[in-house]
């Protein structure tokens, strides 16, 4: 029989490729989103630099090409009881918990703004925890985190997995690496962590919890043939640097490098995050596994020059950073020996992605791009 995965968020930018895939592949797929996307984003005035469809269209388009997707549209930080009917209906082998509000700027326009980021993303995955628990104890939790949560520059190497520390000649017990946030967003990717950790300490969930980097692009081979993309924000809230970049060196706007442009990230294409993705699926985990999930760590002035040499007239504006952190060269070591054991290798390399994105976006941008969402910082 096939196996049947949850994908919470399966509206969201990476949601809406992995359930793709999957049905590609032939899994039974419910997805759940609360489609509250739409509501931040129009809050924040981020469009999508290409079309996307609603997701109406959505479930209609798949199931028209012969594929069965379920969706509910369900908040999983508020209703439980809808949340708790779904997992009683349903025998879930595998449940993907990408509902999460994903942006560092917007967890700080101000109280209301980070306070409601805090409860959105860490009362989900609480509640997804008491669900697995109660209806579906066996099933593989996957959870998504971030490489932010390690406030990237702590001067050492980042591991993966557990770890246990010396102090005064004596070891501890295997516990999560320290962790630091960059903001409130990232903050609760660290109580989530430790939510995922105390699952399985208490009731033995099994688990794989990834720190992920900055994820960019739109290519996979199920948008291409559906042409139902991810959802392609340029703005300054919801645009990660990349997607940024390329839509503003198209429009012959100077890229908005923050501080030095020396810091680094680790990176992936999202056809690579969802490979890496599918590697966890189908490896199941039999406990707790930690685990890193990028492809390749660049500056951010890499970034910007990468994109130079795709378009000659591209400009450079180095302005201070709207965020607290540091914009010089640091140690940057993080270890992703998990995923190469899996057999993870890059498909995307970064040129061939971001000429793709270069082009796409270019043929098919539909929105008036006004020059202030770029710099606008709320
Ligand atoms: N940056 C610029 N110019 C811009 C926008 C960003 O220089 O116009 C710089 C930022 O200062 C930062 C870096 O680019 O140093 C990355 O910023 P970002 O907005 O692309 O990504 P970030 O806020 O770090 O968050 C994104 C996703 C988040 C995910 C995280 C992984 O929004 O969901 O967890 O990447 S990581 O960065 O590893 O924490």
């Amino acid at each position: 029989m096939n196996k049947c995965v949850c994908v919470c968020g399966s509206n969201g930018y990476i949601g809406n490729a992995l359930v793709q895939r999957l049905l590609k592949k032939g899994y039974f797929v419910v997805g759940i989103d609360n489609d509250k996307k739409l509501e931040w984003l129009d809050e924040m005035e981020s469009y999508s630099a290409i079309p996307v469809n609603t997701t109406l269209e959505k479930v209609r388009l798949l199931n028209a090409n012969g594929m069965k997707y379920v969706h509910y549209s369900i908040d999983i930080s508020i209703e439980t009881n809808r949340l708790r009917e779904l997992f009683r209906r349903y025998d879930f082998d595998i449940v993907v918990n990408l509902a999460q509000m994903p942006s560092a700027p917007y967890s700080h326009v101000d109280l209301e703004h980070a306070s409601w980021t805090i409860q959105n993303n860490t009362i989900g995955t609480l509640n997804i925890i008491h669900m697995v628990r109660d209806h579906c104890p066996d099933a593989h939790v996957i959870e998504i985190e971030s490489m932010g949560t390690y406030n990237h520059a702590i001067n050492t190497d980042i591991p993966e997995g557990e770890f246990q520390f010396d102090y005064n000649g004596r070891k501890s017990e295997p516990c999560v690496f320290p962790k630091q946030a960059g903001s409130y967003y990232h903050m609760t990717k660290i109580f989530n962590t430790y939510l995922m950790e105390s699952a399985h300490r208490w009731w033995g969930i099994k688990s794989t919890t990834i720190n992920q980097g900055v994820v960019y692009g739109l290519w996979t081979p199920e948008i291409e043939e559906s042409g139902i993309n991810s959802h392609f924000a340029y703005d300054s809230t919801f645009g990660t640097v990349v997607n940024r970049f390329i839509t503003q060196s198209l429009m012959d706007i100077p890229l908005t490098i923050y501080g030095k442009g020396d810091q680094k990230r680790g990176y992936l294409a999202l056809n690579d995050s969802i490979q890496c993705l599918m590697l966890f699926i189908e490896n199941p985990s039999n406990g707790l596994r930690m685990v890193n999930q990028l492809a390749d760590v660049y500056s951010i002035n890499d970034i910007a020059n990468k994109i130079k040499g795709l378009n000659p007239n591209t400009k450079f504006k180095y302005m201070e950073s709207p965020r607290v952190e540091n914009t010089n060269d640091f140690y940057y070591n993080v270890n992703t020996d998990t995923l190469k054991n899996l057999g993870f290798k890059n498909t995307r390399s970064i040129d061939d992605e971001l000429r793709y994105m270069y082009n796409v976006v270019d043929r098919n941008r539909i929105t008036d791009i006004s020059k202030e969402k770029f710099i606008k910082w709320r």
